[in-house]
């Protein structure tokens, strides 16, 4: 798809702070892909799309979920994760993207999962990393992203992860398994 057209249709669905951050993702996203040997039209059009969901009712989101027979653990865990995968569905049946590779970039993009792809890493920390987030820790993740984007990904799952503990919060166990495989698999030159 166009950029235009893609940028067009989340545009509608998105504020525009939120508008904003996925312009930053793209921007980023598309240079991490570059840096890292990955399609860069796969990278431009998952990070366009990766908060399509974000902003539709909990409701509908929840009966997405149940219908399609995603993880029902999700529901048990912060509404905030299930914006993921139910964007990869709306990406595919209203944006028409059937694209695999790029639609689980999309469904994988708030926990990770066990096994990632290089493009699944880059849209995850494109997300993070983007020019307009703010926060302790970020700018380490920026330089180690340009150099190993799996240290750089083990220190954003490490820190999302002290975040949530620290606010009290529930960890989804996609996580920390995306955490353990991460750890075990790293190449770290
Ligand atoms: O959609 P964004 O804000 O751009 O970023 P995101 O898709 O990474 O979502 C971040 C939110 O999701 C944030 O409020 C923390 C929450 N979150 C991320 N991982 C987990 C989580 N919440 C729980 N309970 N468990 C997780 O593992
Ligand atoms: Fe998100
Ligand atoms: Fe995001």
């Amino acid at each position: 798809m166009e950029r235009e057209t893609a940028l067009k249709l989340v545009k509608e669905q998105l504020t525009e702070h939120r508008y904003q951050h996925t312009l930053g993702v793209m921007e980023t996203a598309i240079s991490l892909a570059r840096r890292y040997g990955v399609d860069e039209k796969k990278a431009e059009t998952a990070a366009i799309f990766h908060d399509y969901a974000k902003f539709r009712p909990k409701e509908e989101m929840k009966q997405i979920i149940i219908e399609q027979k995603f993880p029902l653990d999700l529901l048990e865990y912060n509404s905030e994760l299930w914006h993921a995968p139910v964007g990869a569905f709306l990406t595919e049946s209203e944006a028409g993207i059937t694209d695999r590779e790029i639609l689980d970039a999309i469904r994988y993009h708030t926990s990770g999962r066990v096994g990632m792809t290089i493009l699944e890493k880059i849209i995850y920390l494109a997300d993070y990393i983007e020019p307009g987030r703010h926060f302790p820790g970020v700018d380490e993740v920026r330089d180690l992203a340009q150099q190993n984007l799996d240290a750089a990904l083990i220190k954003s799952v490490q820190n999302t992860i002290i975040f949530l503990l620290k606010k009290n919060q529930t960890v989804y166990p996609d996580t920390f398994y995306t955490y353990n495989d991460l750890i075990k698999n790293r190449r770290i030159d």
